[in-house]
């Protein structure tokens, strides 16, 4: 069982707020390398400026440390409905032009129709997407060509169109040593068929390779993964809002409602448990909600307790991760997201 504690206030929104902040920042890195590792995308609440500058507060998402074949690169990641941000700061303490990162992503292949549906760790031409970024400047768009396969630039068919964006700037510390910063934007669907196709919430399929001129050796993420076999890649996992309506109807004067949407952007069902808690500690309540996969599930908290108002806290426990949402009526809106607990208490 992954247990993640929060504590919501329905009764005032900045406590609302402020244990949803609390969430985040006490949001482990991600650890897991065996298998397909996982990466997770934060609903993005800025839009970053893709400088090679991280600017103060541009990056609203918890650093997250993946392992590349013995080094530990740190990461970022954001998305909103139209496109993806990722931040990378680097180990690779020289500055050289031909430092290289490409990203490779697979999506499954339900062309030309926007897709809920996850990465299917098939290669299938035209329908994946790789974006190349040299330190140099220099920025290659390319997609995955039907049998024997490999990878080529987008620009080389009629129509393709170079999309995405990058920037590198290398930061010297105090101390040192200085290090790659790099910032990119994708678009998760774009004009270009030969880009992704995806939407916000879906799963996509993730191999990384950085490369370092100075010692001419590549870096690859999942360790030891290739780019022409998307069963060796990790999990990149994608947040979603939702457009609530919240149900007027049924607010009480005076009251503060909270706003509940679920979204299980996973391929496993998953139970989700909530507790809720007055502020004394007694337990109200218990509610059990089956989540099927790419299912979303929306509700009142009050609603799922039974009371027609509650102050309290809301304990969630969860045996697959999701993404969810909480909007205090027609105020706020914020996302939350349900990963693994790594750690003791
Ligand atoms: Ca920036
Ligand atoms: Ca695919
Ligand atoms: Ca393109
Ligand atoms: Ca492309």
């Amino acid at each position: 069982m992954k247990i993640v504690k929060i504590g919501i206030g329905l009764s005032a929104l900045a406590f609302l707020l402020l244990s949803i902040s609390v969430l985040h920042a006490s949001l482990p890195p991600v650890k897991s390398e065996g298998g397909n590792p996982d990466l997770y995308s934060y609903f993005a609440t800025t839009v970053p400026t893709i400088d090679g500058v991280f600017g103060s507060g541009e990056w609203q998402a918890p650093w997250q440390t993946i392992t590349m074949d013995g080094l530990s690169f740190d990461l970022r990641i954001i998305n909103d409905d139209r496109f993806l941000y990722m931040a990378f700061s680097t180990p690779d303490t020289t500055l050289n032009d031909n430092d290289g990162l490409w990203l490779y992503f697979d999506e499954d292949e339900m062309f030309p129709e926007p897709s809920y549906r996850n990465h299917d760790h098939l290669l299938t031409g035209y329908s994946e997407d790789m974006k190349h970024s040299r330190a140099d400047g220099y920025f290659a768009d390319n997609y995955y060509p039907p049998p024997p396969g490999g990878w080529l630039l987008d620009s080389g068919l009629p129509g393709g169109t170079d999309d995405g964006e990058t920037a590198w700037g290398f930061i010297t510390p105090d101390p040192g040593p200085g290090h790659w910063l790099i910032e990119v934007k994708l678009p998760l669907k774009s004009s270009d068929r030969l880009d992704l196709n995806a939407r916000s919430g879906v799963i996509l399929g993730l191999h990384i390779h950085y490369f370092d001129h100075s010692i001419a050796t590549s870096y690859f993420w999942p360790s030891g993964s290739i780019n022409i076999d998307a069963t060796t890649w990790g999990n990149l996992w994608t947040s979603k809002t939702y457009g609530a309506s919240v149900p007027h109807a049924h607010d009480v004067p005076g009251q503060w409602v909270a706003y509940l949407g679920l979204m299980n952007t996973g391929t496993s069902a998953s139970t989700v448990v909530f507790s809720f808690y007055d502020d004394l500690g007694n337990l109200l309540g218990v509610t059990t909600i089956p989540l099927n996969p790419n299912a979303h599930y929306g509700n009142w908290v009050r609603v799922i307790l039974g009371a027609p108002s509650f102050v309290g806290s809301i304990y969630i426990t969860s045996n697959q991760p999701f993404c969810g949402q909480l909007n205090q009526h027609d105020a706020a809106m914020t996302q939350f997201a349900m990963y693994p607990f790594i750690g003791t208490n």
